[in-house]
């Protein structure tokens, strides 16, 4: 493949509701959309990069300065037999890895349009469907919170996860547990917590929780395999797994029993299939994050998602907990048993409503080799 062109777009979106984290509270989500072409046939690619570094270093700026400065100029025009060659070609551009995933994904979108193959085809994964669960936020209160969780259940949706953060814990859990009785239910505290609160964090034990995602910092993989040692919830981790030789690290060192793979974390699909097989030898399964994406990086979920060690319910829900509308047409939607079925077109396999992208576009840049 050869990309002649890339089109990069700077996109907001207001979220249907606000989205809080032990970061802060966001009502609308910035992000960049990858376009390229080759022959008349385009691929698409969602950066995951937002408008402030808190998850991650990375920001919408950050991404369309390596994306126009140094990616571009390593790819266009540039033959690849395969998108999995792309990761390595941008070796000497050290991290930023949304802003490759975005460029790379959309690689893999525009390889398997052309072949006129499901995504999930090219990826080498396998299911028609894949499970749901759903990532809620930082409530005002917990009657709010057992309320949400409450609508999302009744949904279909196969786990919970909500957000925790130091004063929003214990009182969370325990709430949702009394309400909402023994649903599968796990936290994420996105490194809002230190080593020193392990015994704070193991009053989480007696609720019997599937699993709690990132408690330490994004670089504190020593810390969490000290802290599983005295937990016995098991540690799933996100931020601190940005590339697949960290996994192996943490894998190595017992710092996670479960990991959440995110391909723009740990730069695109083909790294995250080295990441989900990595996993799959050592007998740690994976589910797929989300990044609150569009209907475009979220399509690219599903494909990924469909890879069989994606053994427990993902992130990846309904197009409308986030957008609406959202820019694609027909939306992504989860069925009563709590499962989404994988779009069976050419690519991602979604239809993008140009009109909607025009409206939520605040810049646009265009590149040709
Ligand atoms: O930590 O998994 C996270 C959203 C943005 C940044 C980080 C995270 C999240 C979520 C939401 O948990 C997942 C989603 O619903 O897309
Ligand atoms: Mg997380």
């Amino acid at each position: 493949m050869r990309i002649e062109r890339i089109e990069l777009r700077l996109l907001r979106l207001p979220l249907v509701r606000f989205f809080e984290t032990s970061f802060g509270r966001v009502h609308d989500r910035s992000f960049l959309l990858v376009t390229i072409d080759e022959d008349g046939t385009t691929g698409l690619g969602e950066c995951v990069a937002d408008a402030n570094p808190y998850y991650s270093s990375e920001t919408t700026d950050t991404a369309w300065h390596i994306i126009t400065e140094f990616i571009a100029p390593l790819v266009l025009g540039r033959e690849f037999g395969h998108p999995r060659e792309i990761f390595s070609a941008l070796r000497l551009i050290r991290g930023h890895n949304m802003a490759k995933a975005a460029v790379e994904m959309a690689a893999w979108d525009l390889y398997a349009r052309e072949r006129g193959l499901p995504l999930r085809d090219v990826l080498g994964g396998t299911r028609t469907a894949i499970e749901s669960g759903v990532s809620i936020g930082i409530q005002d209160s917990l009657e709010q919170l057992v309320e949400r969780v409450a609508i999302e259940r009744a949904a279909g949706y196969r786990r919970v996860k909500i957000k925790i953060k130091p004063g929003w814990d214990v009182a969370a859990v325990s709430a949702v547990r009394e309400h909402c009785g023994n649903i599968p239910l796990m936290v994420d505290a996105n490194a809002a917590y230190g080593l020193g609160d392990a015994g704070h964090l193991a009053a989480l034990d007696r609720f019997d929780l599937m699993m709690m995602e990132q408690p330490l910092d994004y670089d504190d993989i020593r810390d969490h395999a000290q802290l599983q040692q005295q937990i016995r919830t098991p540690i799933c981790l996100d931020e601190s797994i940005h590339t697949v030789h960290a996994a192996d690290e943490a894998i190595a060192l017992g710092a996670c029993r479960i990991i959440n793979i995110k391909p723009g974390r740990v730069g695109g699909h083909a790294e995250s299939i080295r990441l989900h097989d990595l996993a799959a030898e050592h007998g740690i399964p994976v589910w797929h994050g989300g990044m609150l994406e569009s209907g475009i990086g979220r399509a690219h979920n599903i494909h990924l998602s469909t890879l069989p060690n994606f053994s427990l319910p993902g992130d990846v829900a309904a197009s409308r907990r986030y957008y609406a509308p959202d820019l694609i047409d027909p939306e992504i939607d989860v069925r009563l048993d709590g499962t989404i079925p994988v779009p069976e077109g050419p690519g991602i396999g979604v239809h993008v409503v140009p009109s909607r992208i025009a409206e939520a576009t605040l810049k646009t840049l265009e590149l040709r080799a």
